[in-house]
């Protein structure tokens, strides 16, 4: 049974009027955007662990130049959606500290390597390819801080996997040995995208009630197929071969057959056995413990200059 409360809180969302951070709002939808949100700004964060790895090692000024404005903007997205998480009452200190604590979570994806420079090439295609099939809906998310957050960062997405798509290109056309590693990286990269669109709705603990509220707009199977149908298109251009026996064109589904990730290794990943994990969250920890000086040099600051305006 709804309270009234939570009755006309319902009545604005099917009518979509966006919910801002000062109206009332059910302590399960605040909690359930802490927590996507707070997944999604770590997600940006420490994925630019695997392809920060590349910058110095790209193969001429010029994509590394490119590299680097990318990896700023996943800096920048995680910024914009720790802000909006702050508008829901919880502060960026503790969303890291439940990071480094191992109480939140980030995107399975960034638990895998980046061999070489094919793979710094899927990750843009593939991997900020599934971001954007999730991001475009979540632009008309409930949450008016969430939405307008993702509406700038889908501008900045597109950008990544055209990079990504460009560098695929070049090594698919390149020498024979570029052409097998843009496959080999095809290979390993192709399941763990997949896996970032979350495990099926059968196994999607949140699905309902975060599409009743849109907090979601579609289901993580309705993406992962769009992602599917639009992506293998792209793998035949670049005269590449998706890693699965079983794909194939539906012409009565209108859709790809496809088969599923192992979703035993998925749920291992998020149990912190992925190949990466531990080198990605001690990462984290060594940036947050080197980085204690400037937060303590700015607090330091700042109670000097309140204290001056006092006297
Ligand atoms: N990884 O009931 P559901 C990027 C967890 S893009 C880890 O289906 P929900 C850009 C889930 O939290 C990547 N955990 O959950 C970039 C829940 O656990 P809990 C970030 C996952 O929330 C590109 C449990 O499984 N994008 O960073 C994953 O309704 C390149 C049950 O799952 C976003 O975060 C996973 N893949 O749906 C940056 C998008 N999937 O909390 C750098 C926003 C599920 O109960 C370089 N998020 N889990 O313990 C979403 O749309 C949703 O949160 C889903 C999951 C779709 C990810």
């Amino acid at each position: 049974e709804m309270t009234p409360e939570e009755a006309a809180f319902q009545d604005r969302i099917d009518a979509d009027i966006k919910i801002e951070p000062k109206d009332w709002m059910p302590d399960e939808y605040r909690a359930t955007l802490v927590r996507q949100i707070g997944q999604h700004a770590h997600s940006e964060i420490v994925g630019q662990l695997p392809e920060g790895n590349w910058i110095t090692r790209a193969p001429t000024l010029e994509r590394k130049a490119i590299l680097l404005a990318k990896v700023q903007d996943e800096a920048g997205h995680g910024l914009y959606l720790y802000c909006a998480a702050e508008t829901l009452g919880v502060s960026r200190d503790e969303l890291t500290e439940d990071l480094l604590s191992g109480r939140m979570k980030y995107s399975s994806i960034f638990n895998y390597p980046t061999l070489n420079w094919a793979d710094i090439g899927a990750v843009g295609w593939l991997v900020d390819g599934a971001a954007i099939m999730n991001q475009v809906p979540l632009q008309r998310t409930s949450y008016g801080p969430y939405s307008r957050a993702m509406i700038r960062i889908c501008k900045e997405e597109s950008f990544h996997q055209r990079q990504g798509y460009d560098i695929m290109m070049k090594m698919a056309q390149g020498t024979e040995a570029q052409k097998k590693m843009a496959q080999d990286a095809l290979n390993r990269f192709w399941y763990p995208s997949l896996m970032m669109f979350g495990p099926s709705d059968k196994e999607s603990v949140h699905s309902a009630q975060s599409m009743a509220w849109k907090i979601k707009i579609d289901s993580n199977d309705e993406l992962r197929q769009r992602f599917v149908d639009q992506t293998v298109p792209q793998a035949e251009y670049l005269g590449l071969t998706v890693p699965d026996d079983k794909l194939k064109w539906n012409e009565e589904r209108g859709h790809y057959d496809f088969s599923e990730p192992d979703w035993t290794e998925f749920f291992n990943v998020l149990k912190g056995k992925g190949p990466c994990n531990t080198e990605r969250m001690n990462g984290r920890k060594r940036a947050w413990e080197d980085g204690a000086w400037v937060r303590d040099g700015l607090m330091a600051h700042a109670q000097k200059r309140a204290a001056r305006k006092v006297a």
